[in-house]
C-alpha cells in the first residue's frame, strides 16, 4: 500500500516526539516540516531526515501534495492553520488543545466538515496502557454501578522548562491539562451534565491559572472530581501519571502511582501493572505520555485510511472544548454550568 505522505507544521519542543512517534508506524512518510522560523524547521528536518522544509505554510500546501498534514504549532495558530490546509481539501491533524475559544474550535469543525475533509485532533492521554486498562476493566469487573470517581494529576514537574509558551498563557492548566483530563473523564465515564470549577493562580511569573478543581455532574448521574495542578509539592512527584479511584456500590478500581491497577472488592482484592513502552527516543520524564502519541497516531492514521474509526475527531473533541469554556465560565460566574 503506498503510504500517506505528510507534512509537519510546527518545530518545536513536541515535535521531534511527534515525528518519532510516526516513524513506529508502517504505511506513513514525513515529507516536509514547515516551521516560521526557518532555522527550526531546517534542524528538525535534518534530525529526522525529512528531504523538504518550508516557512510559510500557505506555501507547503500550494506545492507540495499532502495526504494530511500534522499541526503541531502554539494553539492560538491552530485554527488558520486548519482553515488553510482544509480550504486546499487537505486532512489535519491538530495537537491539543484544539483552538484558543469555543468558536474558533466549533468553526474549524464545521470547516472541515463542510469541506468533506476528516480533522481529527491529537489527543493522546486517553491512549495510555493504564487508561485503557481502567477502561476495560470498568466493563470487565463487577464493581457495581461508579457513584463516584476522583480522577487526580498534581504535580510540581517544572513543565515551563521545555514549554515556555505555557507561562504566556492567559488560560492555562484548563488548556493544556485540562484538556487531557476531560477528554479521559469523558472517555472512561460518558457525558457531563454540569460542571462547577474553581481555579487558582499559585506563582507571579505565569499568566493563567496553575490550579484547577471541578466538580462534574454526570449524564449518568455519578459524580466525578477533578484535581490539576502544576503547583503541589508532595511527597510522590508523579508526573506524568494521572491517578483515578473509581468507587462503586460493590467495589473500586484505583489507578495508583506507577501504572498499578487495584480492583477491589468484598471478596477479593488484586493489582496489576500496565506500564507502557519505552521507546528509546522518548524522554523518560515523559515517558507514559510520549509512548501514547503512537498509539494515538496509529488510531489517527487507521481513520485517514477509512480502515477504523478514530476516536478524537475534531467533532468529538468540541465536546471537550465545551467543557474546559463551561470550567472558565463556573469559574468566573461561581456558578454550576449546565452542559450538553
Ligand atoms: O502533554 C501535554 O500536553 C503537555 C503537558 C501535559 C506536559 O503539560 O503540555
Amino acid at each position: 500500500m503506498k503510504p500517506l505522505e505528510f507534512a509537519v507544521i510546527g518545530a518545536g519542543f513536541w515535535s521531534r516526539f511527534q515525528l518519532a512517534g510516526w516513524r513506529e508506524l508502517d504505511g506513513v512518510r514525513c515529507v516536509a516540516v514547515c516551521d516560521r522560523v526557518r532555522e527550526k524547521a531546517e534542524r528538525l528536518a535534518g534530525e529526522c531526515g525529512v528531504p523538504a522544509v518550508y516557512d510559510d505554510a500557505a506555501a507547503l500546501l500550494d506545492r507540495e501534495r499532502l495526504d494530511f498534514v500534522d499541526i503541531i504549532s502554539n494553539p492560538a495558530t491552530h485554527a488558520p492553520l486548519v482553515h488553510l490546509a482544509v480550504g486546499h481539501g487537505v486532512p489535519a491533524i491538530v495537537q491539543k488543545p484544539m483552538a484558543t475559544t469555543l468558536a474558533e474550535a466549533s468553526g474549524m469543525v464545521d470547516a472541515a466538515r463542510q469541506a468533506g475533509v476528516p480533522l481529527f485532533v491529537h489527543e493522546n492521554w486517553r491512549w495510555q496502557p493504564p487508561l485503557r486498562a481502567l477502561k476495560r476493566l470498568l466493563d470487565e469487573e463487577p464493581i457495581g454501578t461508579p457513584f463516584r470517581a476522583r480522577v487526580t494529576f498534581t504535580s510540581a514537574f517544572p513543565v515551563f522548562d521545555n514549554q515556555p509558551f505555557l507561562k504566556e498563557l492567559e488560560q492555562f492548566i484548563l488548556t493544556d491539562v485540562g484538556s487531557h483530563i476531560l477528554d479521559t473523564v469523558r472517555f472512561l465515564f460518558g457525558e457531563v451534565a454540569g460542571v462547577t470549577c474553581r481555579t487558582a493562580r499559585t506563582r507571579p511569573d505565569i499568566r493563567g491559572e496553575n490550579v484547577a478543581t471541578m466538580l462534574l455532574d454526570m449524564q449518568s448521574g455519578m459524580t466525578v472530581v477533578c484535581e490539576m495542578g502544576y503547583a503541589s509539592r508532595t511527597r510522590h512527584e508523579c508526573f506524568p501519571q494521572t491517578r483515578i479511584l473509581i468507587e462503586g456500590a460493590d467495589g473500586s478500581l484505583e489507578l495508583d502511582r506507577d501504572h498499578w491497577i487495584h480492583v477491589t472488592r468484598p471478596d477479593r482484592q488484586r493489582a496489576e501493572r500496565f506500564p507502557c513502552t519505552a521507546y528509546p527516543w522518548a524522554d523518560p520524564a515523559y515517558d507514559v505520555i510520549h509512548a501514547s502519541i503512537v498509539a494515538c497516531n496509529e488510531n489517527l492514521l487507521a481513520g485517514l485510511r477509512g480502515e477504523a474509526p478514530a476516536e478524537t475527531t475534531g467533532a468529538d473533541n468540541l465536546e471537550t472544548m465545551r467543557l474546559i469554556f463551561a470550567c472558565y465560565e463556573s469559574a468566573a460566574r461561581g456558578e454550576v454550568v449546565p452542559c450538553g
